[in-house]
């Protein structure tokens, strides 16, 4: 029989619209099976699904069905990350409402996202933007306002002057805001923030235990906490220099060992002191409103040249009181960190070195690396950070670094002298644990956000929004005529009774950080159905943790990091029982493509020109006018680059399951994965060629009987059947642990091979014994079931074909036949004396005396005995035989 082509676009939409009216993927709370969480990162409706989503959910997409498969109750669903700017952007630009905006948006996404196929639960679909989402939002921010866990603070903030909002540290890059490019200024200002750093100690330990996240990821938290042990060290100050009497100076070391280095101090902009002086300096002044011009974010000011100023103001070195040092303002000190200021040791740190070296202050190295000799030891452009003895340093001399470390804090912890204005002592030193991790400021001021409920009342300060009057909902009919926040120009919004007293208030009008609402929608989605808390411990703690999250690795910071301090927090408040929200993470490679770019330099999509393969280079050619196009680089699909591929028109011209099984072959899923026409092709030629296989196939299978009256198993199988026998379940075994490690492109290549094992069966055109029949028809309904999570349509289509009832996306996953999968020869390695002759393949159960024989049957073997006896042969088992003559 010949079968038809194979017709995505008839069958997809009829096999989606099939699964959605039995709504069979919608999981249920109180199904006994074990539980198994899969998430995908829900996305940011921007109007259109991009080729990165499509990997994303397809990735998550197949565990989920074969979990499923495994007997698991899978909860896999789908929502959106629904506020933020680009809403109020779309409201300035184009007119819109921006909760319309959205909802469109929604509507438009949703509906591409069906159209890959994807088994998700819509029925717990929710927008972060609905007000039944964030009512829950608000409760829980009043929640961690009473336990202490959110507080209002005077913070320096990153205001971004054209968006007209302050930024996060990690928003400014180069000085600049993230989304409008302009110079970030400096502005004091109240907000709120979350205490993160309370349990800055827990979120670094607990990532031990996170033994499916990847490394890197949990590096990179690592370094973002940040934690380092050190020395807090009071320095005299010599009260003759200071400006207002000021008698010391607290700095932060992690080196104290290296004391006896000190070339000068250096304090923060920020610093109180610096502010004194500069109170009596105008150029110091100066200076300062200089260098905060810069920004205080980290990147900055790695990368700012240094620049100081003399106050003029001396320290007094701990260990010697006639050791004076000057103290400096300068710009790479931070005020946020430890405390505004140290001591510099250019020897030995890399940004005091390029310090001293502007201002020549010169440098004294005081740990010398291990073979070097001190006395010719100098450091001139290059610090030295490693490990080495100590040199120059007085009683620290030949002690190692540790020691030294030891030694100073053991001697400045007992030197004890007054505290500054008070008669009481205090020891000189301290040891100090310090945190890079600040708290995480939540305060917007923009209005597509969950409001923040509190009234601010002149005689009450700041009360919480009562329960009852939650949610506080954003109003609709906001203009955004003016710049800054709409909800501030609102005429009567924010103007309300205070809850405590019945007084004139005003109404918060900062909302949260859209990283808020991203950090507990997994819980939420345990029981989206619930009105009157954020969740149902019971549920949530049952359906809890997410066992497979999975997204880009740019969230690999800020959003897993919020995400597991709000669970702690959901914990402290009695939402949720657990600390860690996702027990395995993983994180996928982006999808990149070449460029074109014509002559003037515009940049064309791939879908505007035609590739043309002439002897083994290939050349680029604009379709509409016959022009030559440059070949640029592979990069990431981006829209400025015209670089990107539509969804949409892959679907339409393949299919989703082309489109899916493209984006699992070829590259491991936490790699980017490289966009090609050929290979997209490629993919599209193998649907059709596993659709003719599962039709031959079922022909044959007929043999063995159909669905009325099957043919029983044969009792034995000839070799023929039990080849194909074993290589369905060896590609079963190995497609089975390859999804449960997402080692995706590799269950595809045993597909194929499979499929080609199978091919070769068929090939041969006789018709087959019963026996051979059976096994074809097994190794078929193995083969749909093996492809069925990547190619879930397809599957469906080729299930029918085959008789089956029911639906593959609800069968149970095939049982392995473990017997089969033992390799009943092994094939060992040859040696005499030594040296490898050949190898030699023998039935498994072999005894050593058969392999002897068959050993020195080889002729590779008589020859390079050259006749000579044999003395002894060892069988090293499954391994190698040596023949020693
Ligand atoms: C003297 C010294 C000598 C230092 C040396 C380093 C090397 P981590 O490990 O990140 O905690 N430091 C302290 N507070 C600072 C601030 N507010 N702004 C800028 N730098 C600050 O870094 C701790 C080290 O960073 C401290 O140890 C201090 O310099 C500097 F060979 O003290 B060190
Ligand atoms: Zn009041």
């Amino acid at each position: 029989m010949t079968a038809e082509r194979y017709n995505a676009r008839e069958s997809e939409p009829r096999w989606q619209r099939l699964w959605d009216e039995k709504a069979i993927f919608a999981s249920r709370n109180d199904d006994p099976r074990p539980k198994y969480y899969v998430l995908e990162m829900f996305p940011y409706p921007s109007g259109r699904i991009h080729i990165g989503h499509v990997r994303n959910y397809t990735l998550g997409d197949v565990l989920a069905r074969f979990m499923r498969a495994k007997g698991h109750n899978v909860l896999h669903p789908m929502g959106w990350d629904a506020f933020g700017l680009p809403a109020e952007n779309a409201a300035i630009e184009r007119k819109v409402a921006p909760k319309a905006w959205t909802y469109d948006n929604i509507a438009a996404m949703k509906k591409q996202l069906r159209s890959i196929g994807l088994s998700l639960d819509w029925s717990r679909e929710f927008a972060t933007c609905d007000p039944s989402y964030y009512k829950h939002q608000q409760k829980m921010f009043l929640d961690m306002l009473a336990a202490g866990l959110a507080e209002r603070e005077k913070r320096k903030l990153n205001w971004d002057p054209v968006d007209m909002t302050v930024l996060a540290n990690e928003q400014v890059i180069d000085g600049r805001g993230w989304r409008s490019g302009a110079v970030v200024e400096q502005r004091e200002m109240s907000q709120w923030v979350f205490k993160i750093t309370k349990y800055s100690q827990e979120l670094l330990e607990a990532l031990d235990g996170l033994d499916r996240w990847p490394d890197k990821v949990r590096l990179m938290q690592r370094n973002w906490i940040g934690r380092s042990e050190g020395l807090l060290i009071r320095f005299a100050l010599d009260a003759a220099t200071t400006p207002a009497g000021e008698s010391e100076l607290k700095i932060f070391t992690t080196r104290p060992d290296t004391l006896f280095g000190a070339k000068f101090m250096a304090i923060s902009a920020d610093h109180p002191l610096a502010q004194a002086a500069a109170a009596k300096n105008p150029k110091l002044a100066e200076f300062i409103a200089d260098i905060k011009k810069i920004g205080t974010a980290q990147s900055i000011i790695d990368t700012a040249e240094k620049q100081g100023f003399d106050t003029g103001i001396k320290a007094v070195h701990p260990f010697d009181p006639n050791w004076k040092l000057p103290v400096y303002v300068a710009n790479f000190v931070l005020m946020e960190y430890g405390t505004g200021a140290i001591f510099g040791c250019p020897a030995h740190d890399q940004r005091d070195l390029d310090f001293v070296n502007k201002y020549d202050l010169g440098n004294v190295p005081v740990v010398c690396p291990e073979g070097q000799d001190p006395k010719t030891f100098v450091i001139t452009d290059v610090a030295y950070d490693g490990d080495g003895r100590m040199i120059n340093s007085r009683f620290l001399d030949g002690m190692t670094i540790e020691a030294a470390k030891e030694e100073v804090a053991k001697r400045l912890e007992t030197e004890l002298r007054a505290l500054p204005g008070q008669g009481r002592l205090a020891p000189v030193g301290e040891r100090q644990v310090n945190f890079r991790l600040r708290d995480w400021g939540i305060s917007r001021q923009r209005y597509w956000g969950c409001p923040i409920p509190v009234i601010h009342c002149p005689t009450c300060d700041v009360v919480p929004v009562p329960d009852d009057q939650l949610p506080v909902t954003l109003p609709e009919d906001v203009s955004f005529d003016k710049p800054g926040n709409a909800l501030d120009h609102h005429p009567t919004w924010k103007h309300v009774t205070c809850p405590k007293c019945g007084g004139k208030a005003v109404r918060e009008t900062d909302t949260m950080d859209t990283f808020v609402d991203s950090s507990w929608y997994f819980a939420r989605f345990t029981d989206p159905w619930n009105e009157t808390a954020p969740t149902t411990p019971a549920v949530a703690n049952r359906m809890m943790p997410v066992d497979q999250y999975i997204g880009g690795v740019e969230h690999a910071i800020l959003h897993l990091l919020y995400s597991r301090f709000f669970t702690r927090a959901m914990k402290a408040t009695g939402h949720v029982d657990m600390s860690e929200p996702f027990a395995g993470m993983f994180t996928q490679g982006m999808v990149v493509h070449e460029t074109y770019q014509k002559a003037d330099g515009s940049w064309v999509t791939p879908a505007e020109v035609k590739i043309e393969v002439a002897g083994n280079g290939r050349r680029a050619v604009l379709m509409a006018t016959g022009e030559d196009v440059e070949i640029g680089p592979i990069e990431k699909m981006s829209k400025s680059k015209k670089n990107t591929v539509d969804p949409d028109d892959i679907i339409a011209s393949y299919g989703a399951d082309v489109a899916r099984w493209f984006m699992l072959s070829d590259s491991p899923p936490d790699r980017d994965v490289i966009w090609s026409d050929e290979r997209v092709q490629g993919a599209s030629r193998f649907v059709q060629r596993l659709w003719r296989l599962v039709n031959e196939s079922a022909e044959i299978a007929k043999i063995a009987g159909n669905k009325a009256a099957p043919a029983a198993r044969p009792e034995t199988f000839g070799p023929e059947a039990l080849a194909l026998r074993k290589a369905a379940h060896g590609a079963l075994d190995k497609v089975s642990s390859g999804i449960e490690r997402l080692h995706f492109n590799v269950c595809l290549a045993h597909i194929r091979e499979f499929a080609n094992a199978l091919s070769e069966v068929l090939a041969k055109g006789d018709k087959p014994a019963p026996d051979l029949a059976w096994a074809v028809k097994e190794a078929a309904t193995i083969l749909v079931q093996l492809f069925s999570p990547m190619m879930p349509h397809l599957a469906e289509e080729c299930w029918v074909v085959l008789g089956q009832t029911g639906l593959v996306s609800e069968a149970d996953w095939p049982q392995i036949e473990r017997d089969l999968l033992v390799e009943d020869s092994v094939t060992l390695v040859v040696q005499v004396n030594g040296k490898k002759r050949g190898d030699v393949t023998v039935p498994r159960a072999a005894q050593n005396a058969d392999i002897e024989a068959a050993v020195l049957a080889l002729d590779a073997v008589k020859a390079a005995l050259g006749g000579k006896p044999v003395r002894k042969v060892i069988v090293v088992p499954m391994r190698i035989v040596n023949v020693v003559g």
